[in-house]
Formats: C-alpha cells, structure tokens, sequence
C-alpha cells in the first residue's frame, strides 16, 4: 500500500490548516485512510448477488438513505422502540466498504443483511460489483449545499474556528475537483452514466425531492431493493412512521447522535446532523461564488441530461 501512495499525486489542504492530505487515484481524491480501505476492497471484496450498495458522494444525503434503507429492510426485524437506529450511529448500522469490509464478510457468512454503503466513485467500485447484477442507490444534492455541508464537517471535524479555516479556500478547491472522493461532477456523471445504460441496476435521488415527498421516494426506495411496501402496512402506517424515525428533526435528537463518536478517528456523531436546510448555501456564497459554481456545473453536465436545480 505505501509503495502505491508513495507515487500518487498529493494535495495538503491548507485551509484545514495542512491538517489533511489527499491522494489522487483513479481520477478521484481521497484521503489516505479511506483510500487504503477503497483500494482493499477492490483487491479483495467479492459482492454477493443480494448486495444492495448505498453509493453517495460525501455529504449529498448518505446518513438520511443508510437510516430509510436500514429502517425498510430490518422493519420486520425491529419496530419504532427496539430499532438499532435509536441507540447507535447508522454508519454503526450500515457497513462502509472503505472501513468495513470485514464486518460485509461477516455480514455475507453469517446473515443475509444486503447493505453496503460507499464513497467511491463508480468506476473505482470493486470489479466484483461492476460485473453483478447488484442493485445501487445513488443519492446527490444541490452542489452548493454540499460545499457548505463539507465545509462545516471538515472544519469541526479539525476543530478549527470559521476565521481558521476560511469558505472561500475550502469553494475554491472544490471548484479544483480537490476534495474527498472529488471531483463532485465526475462522480455524479460516473453513476449518472451507468444508470443510463442499466436503468434497472441504479436508482436515482435527490436529496431535495427525499425532502419535498419524503412519502412517495421511500416507497420508490423500497420498492427498488425489493422490499416494497404492502397496501396493509402503507395504511397502517408503516412507511410514515419509518419517515419519522429516519428524519433529522428524531435522529439529530437521539442521544447517541447528539453525544457518541464514531471510531476510529472519534468524530462526533453530532456532525453528521447539521442543520439539513435546503439553501443554506445563500449564508455563505457571494454573487461572484454563486455564478462560478453555477457555471462549472453547468459546463460539466452539460449534454448529459442531468440537471442538478
Ligand atoms: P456523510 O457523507 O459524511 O455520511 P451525509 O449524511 O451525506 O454525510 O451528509 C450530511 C448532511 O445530511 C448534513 O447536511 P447539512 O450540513 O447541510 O446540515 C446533515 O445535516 C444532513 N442530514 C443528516 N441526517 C439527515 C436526515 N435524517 N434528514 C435530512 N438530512 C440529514
């Protein structure tokens, strides 16, 4: 592994204070930790046919789809007051390919739980996912947002105050394609492209449409990984009350999210539930901002059919 990250492209972010170091591999960036686990799994990871991979980039949605997909496939196991997500952290719950391929192991030996979730673009998947026939979710998000949701993760992450860690540096690097699992359009146009050509393998959401129906992309969801809701567990409320379970205003409220830490590394569970608004890009961007990142987008989705507004 040293021998393969020794002559990789290296980039230290100076707004986190030379505190993070990212490699470049495959066309997209990482940093050391997650990218040893990314490269592992693709040397070693063998997806079984019922595998379902909750594939996201970095903040665009992943612990709001890990706690619905979670939530939808054990519901028969568990109910409101005995499920796991009330007590641990969902990334405890649902197993990430990069950290955790031991425990998919055991997951593929021991149980028939099909949950894998994963940062890595599509491209870099393991050849073993690329080639099965294992149904994907893809969630993305409004760009902007993601900026900011990014920016506030790392900066507290690394505890660095907002004058210690300056916006426009962290906007102007991911404008460069430099951030975690970067750049962001190349990673939505890899899985964009392959739901094109296997419309049957990849689902598509939006992070924006989960919250404007919340109802109505569940069941997409679930019908999807194939444990759709009946007619007589919609009308005795099954899916609203997996709505409420999984939404920020209960799991941002849990004690173990707003006190634990996830490990390794101990980042505080209370990162992951910010303040999940839509928009919130507009405390942050200028004018000039906005246009810039408006425009690359535009520029690199363009002709692709994806719209991200
Ligand atoms: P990850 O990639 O590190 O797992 P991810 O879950 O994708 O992070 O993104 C975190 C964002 O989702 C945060 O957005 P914000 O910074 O704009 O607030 C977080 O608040 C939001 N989030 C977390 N849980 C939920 C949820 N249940 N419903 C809606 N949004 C959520």
């Amino acid at each position: 592994m040293e021998e393969i990250l020794k002559i990789l492209p290296q980039h230290t972010c100076s707004w986190l204070k030379d505190k993070v170091t990212l490699y470049k591999y495959q066309d997209f960036w990482a940093v050391k930790q997650l990218l040893e686990g990314g490269i592992l799994a693709q040397q070693t990871f063998r997806a079984a046919p019922s595998d379902i991979f909750l594939c996201s980039f970095p903040k665009t949605g992943t612990t709001w789809v890990k706690s619905l997909a979670f939530a939808i496939v054990t519901r028969e196991k568990y109910d409101e007051s005995t499920n796991p997500l009330l007590t641990s952290l969902v990334h405890e719950c649902v197993p990430f390919l990069e950290r955790d391929i031991e425990k998919i192991d055991d997951n593929h030996k021991n149980s028939n739980f099909p949950l894998v979730a994963t940062h890595l673009p599509y491209a870099s998947l393991p050849e073993s996912v690329l080639a099965s026939n294992c149904k994907i979710v893809y969630i993305y998000r409004n760009t902007k947002d993601v900026i900011v949701s990014l920016y506030h993760f790392l900066r507290e992450a690394l505890k660095l105050s907002m004058e210690d860690a300056p916006f426009e540096d962290a906007f102007d690097e991911f404008c460069q394609g430099i951030c975690s699992s970067g750049p962001y359009w190349d990673h939505i146009l890899g899985y964009w492209k392959a739901s094109l050509e296997r419309p049957e393998r990849i689902l598509f959401l939006k992070y924006e449409d989960l919250k404007r129906d919340p109802a109505s992309n569940a069941k997409r969801l679930a019908e999807f990984i194939g444990y759709p809701f009946s007619l007589d567990e919609e009308k005795a409320g099954v899916v609203d009350n997996i709505i409420n379970m999984c939404s920020f205003e209960n799991l941002s409220n849990l004690e173990v999210n707003k006190t634990g830490t996830r490990k390794p590394g101990a980042i505080e569970n209370r990162l992951y539930f910010r303040k999940a608004k839509d928009g919130d890009w507009k405390n942050y961007f200028t004018d000039e901002m906005k246009e810039k990142i408006d425009k690359l987008m535009d520029e690199k989705l363009s002709g692709t059919g994806l719209v991200l507004k």
